[in-house]
């Protein structure tokens, strides 16, 4: 029965009475369809051979398994399916045990849920993460997991998608036994043979009622509908999820397995399935840059960090967090001093939301020192500059660190918007200069552009990316241009927002276009957020290289102009009375802005929301496309992380160029070159989506690389 272990992707082998099945399919051993056959005829083997008494289900590697084959998405379906496979385990004769270590997600747990017995190491993750790729769990899952756990706990599981660890799962009966040992095998041998020889029954969950309080388990559903439509509005999954606990309360257990399949197929047909799962492929693919391949990053533990105002302090909290020194240089003490206390608010602000204890705060600050002179960062592996956005100021920074950082430092700056090239080519090292572009906060958001500069080396790119994964980051690589890959998107379609102001459309409706969009905030609310006099600032910078010819809307700068700067001036393109955080519509910005439409000579006309969707997204779509044409962003995909992950872009759309790939890139084409009668200069197809178009490609084709 034994066969050959290295080509097999389930292996059969006789242990005494237990005949073992063990899932190899790396990685993570997806259940894709050689895995789904190999176990069906496992399954079959067992109830055949009258030598197997029980059967043991592992997983090599370190996962049980992680779930169907998401690759397998979208293609045709072949046989045997997940739900199959886990009724004709659950329909074995003899009692079916397994053991987890490792990821047990999605289908992975489901195939855990259809055998007889549980046994989870103590490492083991269980989780119905579906709802994250738009999915629900759809080979029984949502049927065996009330009928286990209950309604509420099942609920949690699928809704949230989160990762149980193996403590919860048996307090929650989710798993039978925990595991004693780091040895899986032997452990769930020992389970099986104990079972054994306690003549334990086969259990089927199918038989099992759905537990029994039916009270709490109707709340749980009511909690859950409430829940989902104040969080999850625009999501398709969760209500189908919800819908498929409720009839495992209420029906036989078939009907509940073929409401399920029903519905888990709409999910599968579902754009928000294909745009999750393209989000969920595209943060890994952005972690490998051309120079990540064969390059091995330099070793570091000691951040210098020059610059303690709101961006440095927040790095600082980022770098703390993942246990490396900091050192700060600040330009004298009470400048250090406000960045230690900023520092200090972010962690005293999470002990009082019970989020960190004072003890980790303090070993956390004891990687901490500050000084107010350059020669204190002579120790340091890497030294991120977050000063003031200014050519001047880097630069004399710069040639700094060049006098006291010991050889092979990396020396990185964190500018949003400046030529890394030129900060590179003012000193000695230009190899060693690389850019790393935080998001505000630094300590909280998750996107990291790594710009590389044209000198720079590649081991210190790859030392960019190791940061960022010790940092919890997620990196994107960017060429350098102005405005890198996001900033300079959005400069694109910030000014469709503006010129549809002042074409007739309000500063609320696009907000609200944009939300309703998916977007958690529009536009003139972002801008509000983040402060007008930096948007403000760098109109006046570029005034003098200003195209005389292109449109200029001036109605941000007349708003500027009397401080109305947003939320910490109390008022911005919305009121913010009293501190308020939510801003409500401004009569007085409706009259600067019918004023400047007369200035301009415009009279004002009507915009559907849809019509605003369209010119903002083929705007950032256009804008996108030049952007992977300059080899800024290597593949659409890079454009697509950096707006999932730095602009609140909506992830169910997959990004923008999946959202293009989705609507069809000769509509986005004729949508320009229609927008294109009214501002040609503005409205210029890019040459890449032109190209595209042409030959009947897709943004998609261009998502792998050379
Ligand atoms: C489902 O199960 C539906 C069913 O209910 C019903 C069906 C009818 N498939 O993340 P990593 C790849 S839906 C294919 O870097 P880690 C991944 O792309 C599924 N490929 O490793 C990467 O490839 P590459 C529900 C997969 O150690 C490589 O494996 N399950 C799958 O940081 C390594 O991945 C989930 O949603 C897959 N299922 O984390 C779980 N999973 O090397 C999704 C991974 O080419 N997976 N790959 O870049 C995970 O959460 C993490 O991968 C895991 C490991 C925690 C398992």
């Amino acid at each position: 029965m034994s066969q050959d272990p290295s080509t097999e992707v389930v292996v059969r082998e006789l242990r005494g009475s237990v005949l073992l099945v063990t899932i190899n399919n790396p990685p993570v051993n997806a259940l894709g369809v050689a895995v789904r056959r190999g176990i069906v005829a496992a399954i079959d083997a067992a109830d055949a051979d009258s030598a197997v008494q029980a059967v043991l289900i592992i997983g090599t590697g370190r996962n049980f398994i992680a779930g169907a084959d998401i690759r397998e998405f979208g293609k045709p379906p072949l046989p045997p399916s997940l739900p199959d496979v886990c009724n004709r385990i659950e329909a074995c004769s003899k009692p079916v045990v397994a053991a987890i270590h490792g990821a047990a997600l999605g289908g992975g747990l489901e195939i855990a849920l259809a055998a007889h017995y549980r046994l989870a190491a103590t490492d083991a993750k269980l989780g119905l993460p579906e709802v994250l790729l738009g999915l629900m769990p759809g080979a029984g899952g949502t049927q065996r997991t009330p009928r286990l756990i209950g309604a509420k706990a099942a609920l949690d599981l699928m809704l949230s998608g989160r990762h149980m660890g193996a403590e919860e799962g048996h307090a929650l009966g989710l798993v039978d036994r925990l595991g004693s040992s780091n040895d899986i095998l032997a452990d769930g041998l020992a389970y099986a043979q104990e079972l054994l020889a306690t003549h334990a029954p086969v259990r089927r969950m199918r038989d099992a009622h759905a537990v029994s309080d039916r009270q709490a388990n109707r709340a749980a559903i009511e909690a859950a509908r409430d829940e989902t439509a104040k969080k999850s509005r625009t999501l398709f999954s969760p209500l189908k999820i919800i819908e498929a606990v409720e009839a495992a309360l209420d029906r036989d257990f078939d009907e509940g397995l073929l409401l399920e399949r029903e519905l888990f197929l709409q999910c599968l047909d579902s754009p928000q399935r294909a745009g999750l799962v393209h989000a969920f492929f595209a943060e890994r693919e952005v972690l490998k840059a051309p120079e990540t391949r064969n390059t091995k990053p330099r070793a570091f533990n000691h951040v210098g960090l020059v610059g303690g105002g709101t961006m440095g302090a927040g790095i600082a909290v980022a770098v703390l967090d993942a246990g490396l020194l900091v050192t700060m240089i600040e330009r004298d003490e009470a400048a250090l001093a406000r960045g230690r206390a900023h520092i200090e608010k972010v962690y005293n602000g999470l002990i009082a939301k019970g989020r960190m204890t004072p003890a980790a705060k303090a070993a956390n600050m004891a990687r901490f020192v500050g000084s107010t002179l350059y020669d204190a960062l002579a120790p340091a592996d890497v030294v991120i500059e977050a000063v003031y956005e200014d050519m001047a100021v880097k630069q004399a920074v710069f040639a700094e660190l060049d006098r006291v950082c010991k050889p092979g430092a990396v020396l990185a700056s964190n500018t949003s918007y400046l030529d890394i090239d030129a900060i590179a080519a003012s000193i000695s090292r230009p190899t060693d200069v690389v850019g790393l572009h935080f998001f505000s906060p630094a300590n909280i958001m998750k996107l990291l552009e790594i710009v590389v500069p044209a000198k720079v080396s590649a081991d210190v790119v790859a030392t960019a990316f190791e940061l960022a994964k010790k940092l919890h980051k997620v990196p994107v690589r960017a060429g350098v241009c102005d405005g890198f890959i996001g900033n300079r998107i959005l400069a694109a379609y910030r000014m469709a927002a503006d010129c549809m102001m002042e074409d007739g459309a309000s500063p609320y409706q696009i907000d609200q276009a944009v939300r309703n969009f998916g977007y958690p905030m529009g536009p003139f609310q972002v801008s509000d957020l983040a402060g007008g006099d930096i948007g403000w600032a760098t109109r006046k910078r570029k005034a003098v290289t200003r195209d005389p010819r292109a449109r200029y809307v001036q109605i941000a700068d007349r708003i500027c102009e009397r401080g109305w700067f947003g939320q910490k001036t109390g008022r911005g393109y919305y009121l913010y009375p009293d501190g308020a955080r939510t801003g409500t519509p401004d009569p007085e910005v409706e009259a600067i802005i019918d004023a400047e439409r007369a200035r301009a000579g415009i009279t004002p006309r009507s915009f559907t929301d849809e019509e605003i969707m369209r010119r903002y997204m083929a705007a950032m779509i256009n804008e996108g496309a030049n952007v992977v044409h300059q080899r800024i962003a290597l593949r659409p995909l890079d454009v697509d992380v950096t707006f999932l992950y730095g602009y609140g872009f909506p992830r169910h759309r997959g990004g923008p160029m999946k959202y293009a790939d989705t609507v069809g890139l000769p509509k986005v084409l004729a949508d320009i070159r229609e927008f294109a009668k009214e501002n040609p200069l503005f409205w210029q197809p890019s040459a890449l989506l032109v190209e595209l178009v042409e030959h009947g490609a897709n943004f998609d084709s261009l998502n792998k690389l050379e």
